[in-house]
């Protein structure tokens, strides 16, 4: 692995995990659709992720990607088809054209949303999104399968919990990773010699995690950051949010008391 792409570098994801990748790969191709200061060792590609022709380019010599690239969070219809289902069909197929061999893509924690807090989830439960958002990235993580088996492209799936230098509140300290153990999951989907298609959950060692990660674990993943040590800060934080009673039965909390019209009974 030598040359890797990274969508989305401007993002808050991007900023935490350039400087830690640094110097790995001998080059980082940085892409996103706002200018970037590219640092020793980096270049910059402006692109469009919904341009497919732009997204081609942006492959071509490069041997494995981290695709970040997307609204992030919930939004409206439009965007998300723009930017996550659109925008993540180019990246795949780009990817196949140009001959690139990995990918790693960043999903979340969203296209579970819907299960409840009391349930320990593995990487094979059925997808329960809790938005748009959450539907988009499970439409990414099923074109990474059938990439993946009709391909032959390696891909990584990495749900991802929250990414911050540490748990910002009680919810995060469920789903929270730190920059560091993100990198080393990234790593693992780059360089392992055995990624066919793979699912994981993007957490720390966290005592209040909702998955069962044991498929990352399997994979060599031994993450060095643990929520709990951050458990008075993030519950203190707490505090000060207003309540959700709904959003805090389910895994994905806030995403899933926004335009919540169901019946909370049926959703076991
Ligand atoms: C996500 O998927 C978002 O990208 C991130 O900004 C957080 O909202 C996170 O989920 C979360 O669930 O806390």
């Amino acid at each position: 692995m030598q040359r890797v792409l990274i969508t989305g570098a401007a993002g808050g994801i991007g900023r935490r995990i350039r400087p830690l990748l640094r110097g790995v790969y001998s080059s980082l191709r940085l892409s996103d659709v706002v200018a970037i200061e590219p640092e020793q060792g980096e270049e910059f590609v402006k692109a469009d992720l919904a341009d497919l022709a732009a997204v081609e380019q942006l492959c071509q010599g490069v041997d494995g990607i981290i695709h970040l690239g997307a609204s992030s969070v919930e939004d409206a219809w439009e965007p998300v088809l723009q930017n996550n289902i659109i925008g993540g069909y180019n990246v795949f197929e780009a990817a196949r054209r140009q001959g690139v061999r990995r990918l790693v893509f960043a999903t979340t924690n969203h296209v579970v949303g819907f299960y409840r807090r009391q349930r320990t989830i593995d990487h094979t439960v059925m997808p329960r999104p809790d938005s748009r958002y959450g539907v988009s990235k499970a439409f990414g993580e099923a074109l990474g399968r059938m990439y993946a088996d009709k391909y032959g492209l390696g891909v990584l799936n990495i749900r991802i919990g929250n990414v911050w230098e540490e748990p910002a509140d009680r919810r995060r300290l469920s789903i929270w990773i730190s920059p560091r153990d993100l990198v080393q999951l990234m790593r693992i989907g780059l360089d392992h010699p055995e990624i066919h298609f793979e699912v994981v959950y993007g957490v720390s060692d966290n005592a209040r995690a909702w998955y069962d990660n044991a498929n990352a674990y399997r994979l060599g993943y031994r993450p060095q950051d643990r929520a709990e040590d951050y458990a008075q800060s993030a519950t203190e934080a707490d505090l000060k949010l207003p309540p959700d009673p709904l959003g805090e039965q389910f895994q994905g909390g806030g995403f899933c008391t926004m335009e919540f019209s169901g019946d909370v009974m049926k959703i076991t």
